[in-house]
């Protein structure tokens, strides 16, 4: 019989190992100014893991107007989106809320920042909170076609969901532009899953070349933070997802896990949740049994919206700062925490590093020395790839949420272990 193809995961998992140890093999064999850097690290991984990721990014516009006007152009009323809006909202900023508090205890219980020693301070540029009515209005897009050029995912979601109303209010003209629409989605679905198989070899361009750069040194001296941070993230992704998933779809935590890793490893080698999206959705409604109509339009904006992960790191990094500044918080400066970095993670899009940005935003909020971020950075990029994984593993999980409350879960496909396997 044919020898089983290894499975797509199984390649990618494969693809990452090979490229962390390459990476580290590369840092102790050669010197920076060989030419294995010149022409390897700087040439071979760089290119082959930027096309990688540029090739995800490339189908992120495309999926989330065409996805988006192909769910809301089924929905019957207008009440249903309303409904769907309200819970989706509702859910991703509980556990958003659920996700920093849990981080700001982790911060003060452990200490990480107690007796730090502090790093040169640093000019980081910080931004101001953008205040709610800013947020709101930013959604709303002038021109369409520049929202999507700038690939303004919020703005592209609500021109999106507007013409997919129009679309079910147009009679005839609008059921011609539905058929058109769910083609050219089946089509854009293809092409992510096509994509898909270039995974390991993009995996392994971009762990190799993160890991001949990066020195675990600064892991070390940062161990405490590193060591609270990481371990309350793997918490909120295992306890409080798992605890969420079981009490309101009442389907098995594990198996939502173990469909979630693909999703997971592309979120954890990209760290960016946007370029995510098409594997997050692809997972959503070929492997955990989400209609389309549900995940076209809770991933994308979960992608913005919903990153818990980014607040977990500001939780625990603000209680670092502080403590290594030796600034006592008032309950009053952490509720001021929370509702800071709710928002901030409302309104920036899901790329690499926008955790920092967003932490510099609730850090003068507070009133704490931004310097405090040139402390941090040096472990940023690592723990940034783990809270991307966690973003999406939430992202996911409250569209499964949604889903089965609205009864748009199909049980027997998230229950089928080989459902939306790749076909050989
Ligand atoms: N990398 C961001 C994301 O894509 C998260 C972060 O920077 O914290 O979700």
């Amino acid at each position: 019989a044919q020898k089983k193809k290894m499975s797509l995961t199984g390649r990618i998992v494969l693809g990452m190992v090979m490229g962390i140890l390459t990476g580290f093999a590369i840092r102790s064999l050669f010197a920076e100014t060989s030419f294995v850097y010149e022409y390897i690290v700087n040439g071979l991984f760089n290119v082959g893991g930027s096309i990688f990721i540029a090739s995800l990014q490339m189908l992120v516009v495309p999926l989330v107007f065409v996805s988006l006007v192909c769910g809301t152009s089924t929905l019957k009323d207008i009440s249903t989106l309303g409904r769907l809006g309200g819970k989706t909202l509702a859910f991703y900023i509980t556990t958003t809320a659920i996700a920093i508090t849990l981080a700001l205890v982790m911060g003060n219980v452990f200490q990480p920042g107690a007796g730090a020693d502090l790093a040169a301070a640093s000019n980081f540029a910080s931004k101001e909170a953008p205040s709610l009515g800013q947020v709101i209005i930013n959604m709303f897009p002038t021109n369409p076609i520049n929202s999507m050029a700038q690939g303004n995912t919020l703005q592209i979601i609500v021109f999106a969901i507007l013409f997919g109303i129009a679309i079910s209010a147009a009679g005839k003209p609008g059921e011609r532009i539905a058929s058109v629409f769910a083609d050219l989605n089946d089509v854009i679905m293809k092409l992510v899953a096509l994509l898909m198989n270039i995974a390991p070899f993009g995996v392994f361009f971009l762990m190799a070349r993160l890991f001949t750069g990066l020195g675990l040194d600064a892991i070390f001296n940062l161990f405490g933070y590193f060591l609270v941070l990481s371990c309350t993230l793997l918490l909120h992704g295992f306890v409080v997802y798992g605890t969420l998933f079981k009490v309101f779809t009442g389907l098995s935590p594990k198996i939502f896990l173990k469909k979630m890793e693909d999703a997971i490893m592309f979120a954890f080698s990209t760290a960016s949740s946007n370029a995510t999206i098409p594997v997050t959705m692809e997972t959503a409604t070929k492997r955990l049994g989400v209609k389309n109509r549900i995940a076209s339009f809770t991933v994308p904006l979960g992608a913005t919206i919903n990153m818990d992960g980014t607040a977990i790191m500001q939780g625990v990094a603000t209680a670092f700062i502080a403590q290594a500044f030796n600034i006592d918080l008032t309950m009053g400066d952490y509720l001021m925490v929370i509702a800071t970095a709710t928002l901030a993670s409302v309104g920036t899009a899901g790329v690499p590093g926008v955790g920092l940005i967003m932490l510099a935003m609730v850090l003068n909020q507070v009133g704490l020395p931004v310097e405090g971020i040139a402390i941090i950075m040096g472990v940023d990029r690592l723990l940034d790839m783990i809270r991307t994984a966690v973003n999406i593993t939430g992202d996911s999980c409250v569209t499964c949420i949604v889903a089965k409350t609205e009864g748009e879960l199909d049980e027997e496909c998230f229950n089928d272990p080989h459902a939306g396997e790749k076909e050989e």
